[in-house]
């Protein structure tokens, strides 16, 4: 039976440096939505990528002495690494220098020329490099220091140059009608509202082309031009599942459920980008995410961690599930937030080790101990046992609910409200008090205890993939018997069944400086 698709991307990341903790965090976070669907029994198509063309990639380079495409090809190696170091099951990774891109840009580009939309006239306005957008008078702001800041506190410069305009201008009425319509278009609710007013407040024309530098895609027809940055850069989402050919073989994936951005981009993805498809008579993505930032709280982490914004010191520091728990759990997702070491300690000790890390171990080494490794006698289940089972498997749909707005930190909410009062089940059946008095009972308690474990595991595998992995495994729980749908009764722990030597799965941090 076919089942549902469902495309997801992240934002494609500027080349021009290393990755960092925010391009680590949109990664997680998509990829935990990504693995989420798949779980769900979703065929899902996940792309990430570079934006490798625009004047901030072309300037970085000539200060540093190398070629656009030598910096390029050397940062997009840093993100490519990074995405196999924070375990992201993307299915490609896209740079906007393929040939493929540069093919499904032009094609975009005439697309919308074809539709009346694209004209040649002049620019003269306010531009900012860093954030490769253009600004209107009133967004920006001259300072004390003399320098003229636009909306993101970034600097702008005075541009004048020769460029063709999209006629985003004639789009308002219809951009306006598209939130109406399509409420869930646009999210978090602020997002929204933002985006709003900005397009009831008027559009203008959008210069679309540069002359004065050649670092980017050339129009078609006139190849003094390249064009404006964030024309290809969005069009990379097309480009991944095909476009132009629509018999490509993952077309059927468009348009996209889900395209994750920082909130910092969310006027390209919400104005710019559903303007350019309606121009070019292609669907438009069904909903667009913008998350919040996260930042470092300025405390110092460890000596051994070095430069903490790095991403790949974070993970060897805390390992890959502890900073992907993290991240997910302790940041409301679309709202900003702060990590530190405090913070990831506690969540590592506090809720990995203590809480599942401990129910697991504790209630898996009686197993090997008291019923000689082989999965508990099941007997008639009391009414306890039965609510933890339910609670488990109700969490399901909670999370289902809550992956269904992106709301990460609550669906992982649900998952360890379940493992908490699995710890006062455990606690209050007593099971070691119950091997003298009543071993019949304490295999019970036992098998429901391993059995919340197998359901909490299933459900933990889109933020923690590798220990949930470990603890199915240590439940003998065979690959073909891990999705959502297996969570139910039916497919329960079978009593007799040999289980593997129980090993701990999540390690407590210990502060190194404290440790030598
Ligand atoms: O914006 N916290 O690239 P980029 C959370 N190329 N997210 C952050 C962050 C932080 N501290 N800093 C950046 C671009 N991000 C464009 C996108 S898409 C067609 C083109 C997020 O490398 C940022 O919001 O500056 C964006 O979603 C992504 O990282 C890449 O940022």
């Amino acid at each position: 039976m076919p089942s549902e698709r469902y495309y997801i991307t992240t934002a494609i990341s500027y080349p021009n440096g290393k990755p960092h903790i925010g391009h680590a965090y949109e990664l997680i976070a998509t990829d935990a939505l990504a693995r989420f669907q798949r779980h769900d029994g979703k065929q899902v198509f996940f792309l990430t990528g570079t934006d490798e063309h625009g004047i901030k990639m072309y300037q970085t380079a000539r200060k540093e002495g190398v070629s656009p495409r030598e910096l390029a090809d050397r940062n997009a190696a840093e993100f490519k690494r990074m995405a196999e170091a924070l375990g992201a099951s993307n299915d490609d990774f896209i740079r906007t220098t393929e040939e493929r891109h540069y093919r499904s840009s032009q094609a975009i580009w005439r697309a919308m020329a074809d539709n009346g939309d694209i004209y040649k006239g002049g620019y003269a306005g306010w531009y900012s490099v860093r954030d490769e957008a253009y600004y209107d008078e009133e967004e920006t702001e001259l300072r004390d220091d003399g320098v003229r800041y636009g909306p993101q506190g970034t600097p702008v410069e005075w541009v004048e140059e020769e460029s063709y305009f999209f006629r985003l201008s004639a789009y308002g009425d219809r951009l306006l009608k598209l939130y109406e319509e399509q409420p869930d278009f646009i999210g978090p609710a602020e997002r929204r509202n933002e985006i709003v007013s900005f397009v009831k407040s008027g559009l203008k024309d959008l210069s679309i082309s540069r002359t004065t530098f050649d670092w980017g895609i050339p129009v078609p027809g006139d190849e003094k031009h390249v064009m404006y940055v964030w024309v290809d850069a969005l069009t990379n989402y097309i480009t991944a599942v095909g476009y132009p050919d629509e018999n490509a073989q993952l077309w059927p994936f468009w348009p996209a459920d889900l395209h994750v951005i920082g909130k910092d981009i969310t006027r390209f993805h919400t104005v710019y980008w559903p303007a350019f498809l309606m121009s070019a008579g292609i669907a438009l993505p069904k909903r667009v995410f913008g998350h919040g930032f996260v930042f470092n709280r300025g405390e110092k982490m460890s000596k051994s961690v070095g430069n903490v914004i790095d991403p790949f010191a974070l993970v060897d520091h805390y390992g890959l599930d502890q900073v992907r728990y993290f991240l997910l759990r302790e940041v409301p997702f679309g709202q900003d937030g702060n990590y530190s070491h405090d913070a990831i300690v506690n969540r590592t000790n506090a809720d990995l080790a203590n809480d599942l890390g401990n129910l697991a171990q504790r209630s898996l080494s009686m197993i090997a101990k008291n019923c000689g490794g082989l999965v508990p006698a099941k007997g008639e289940l009391q009414e306890v046992d039965r609510a933890i089972l339910a609670m488990a498997e109700d969490a399901l749909a909670t999370a289902r609910k809550a992956i269904g707005v992106q709301a990460i930190h609550q669906a992982l909410a649900a998952v360890f409200a379940v493992v908490a009062e699995a710890n006062r089940y455990f606690a209050g059946q007593e099971p070691w008090a119950l091997r003298k008095t009543d071993p019949a009972r304490m295999e019970t308690v036992l098998w429901t205890t391993a059995e919340t474990v197998r359901r909490v595991a299933i459900l933990c595998q889109p933020y923690v993939p590798v220990s949930s992995g470990k603890l199915l495994d240590l439940l003998a729980v065979p690959a073909d018997r891990r999705e959502f749908i297996h969570v139910a009764d039916a497919f329960a722990l079978t009593s007799g069944d040999a289980l593997p030597a129980p090993q701990a799965v999540f390690p407590r941090y210990v502060e190194q400086e404290a440790a030598s």
